[in-house]
């Protein structure tokens, strides 16, 4: 039988800083209030943005915690117009059969007050598409498979990093689900065992820019949480 590992690498925690619970109270109130200020967005400008932005926000999202601290993710950064126009044409095969004869009823109510359509302009006019992969499983230097655990939740987890790192750097994004969304792996050559999970859209919003006031209602604390326990402080 095999038992977990005793010895373990450990290290001092790096750079923690504790801080003084004013300056607690008031980072998490400034913190939510910046995350407050995102919203999805589908009307991008064709303004480039710098590469190195873009990689210091896949590096953050790479900070994600994961199962195992496998990083079960991978990023396929399309800028290419060529590249985006096949992105765009492949995507709205998939989604006019959805809107048009896939979708239940219910479903498309569900989306109306978001006002989406099988058209996807955006595709081709935002500077950057990022792809999310999550790697089902690993495979070592020997070709081997190894189990990876906890894969959408760890994707997901890194996905929020990616979205919440853009959004800092001031960029907007929009979380797009082109559905089913396999073509990706062809379009960006990545292997099988690799699932297309979100096609990131990132880029400036264009001028005059609107989003659907249904985005930016978001339910209360008291909606999303509860408190099981005595208050504190
Ligand atoms: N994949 C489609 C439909 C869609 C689904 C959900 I759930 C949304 O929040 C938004 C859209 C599309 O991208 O249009």
């Amino acid at each position: 039988m095999t038992r977990p590992h005793a010895a373990v690498a450990l290290e001092p925690l790096p750079a923690y800083r504790e801080v003084p619970q004013p300056e607690m109270i008031e980072r998490a109130r400034a913190f939510h209030a910046e995350l407050a200020r995102r919203r999805t967005v589908r009307d991008f400008d064709s303004r480039p943005v710098p590469r190195e932005v873009i990689e210091s926000c896949l590096l953050a999202a790479g900070t994600a915690p994961s199962g195992a601290n496998q990083q079960p993710w991978f990023f396929s950064v399309i800028t290419d117009p060529g590249h985006k126009k096949r992105v765009r044409e492949a995507a709205e095969v998939e989604e006019r059969s959805f809107y048009n004869e896939r979708a239940p009823q219910e479903w498309l109510d569900a989306l109306a007050p978001l006002g989406t359509d099988w058209n996807k302009p955006f595709l081709e006019e935002a500077p950057v598409l990022i792809a999310i992969f999550a790697q089902k499983y690993g495979v070592d230097a020997d070709g081997e498979k190894f189990s990876h655990y906890y894969v959408p939740e760890s994707v997901g987890i890194a996905s929020g990093f990616l979205i919440a790192a853009l959004h800092h750097a001031g960029l907007v994004t929009l979380t797009h689900t082109p559905n089913p969304m396999s073509f990706l792996n062809k379009l960006c050559g990545r292997p099988s065992s690799e699932k297309p999970v979100i096609l990131l859209v990132v880029g400036y919003p264009k001028a005059g820019c609107q989003v659907p006031v249904h985005g930016g209602i978001k339910k209360p604390l008291g909606a999303i949480a509860h408190w099981i326990g005595t208050d504190h402080g």
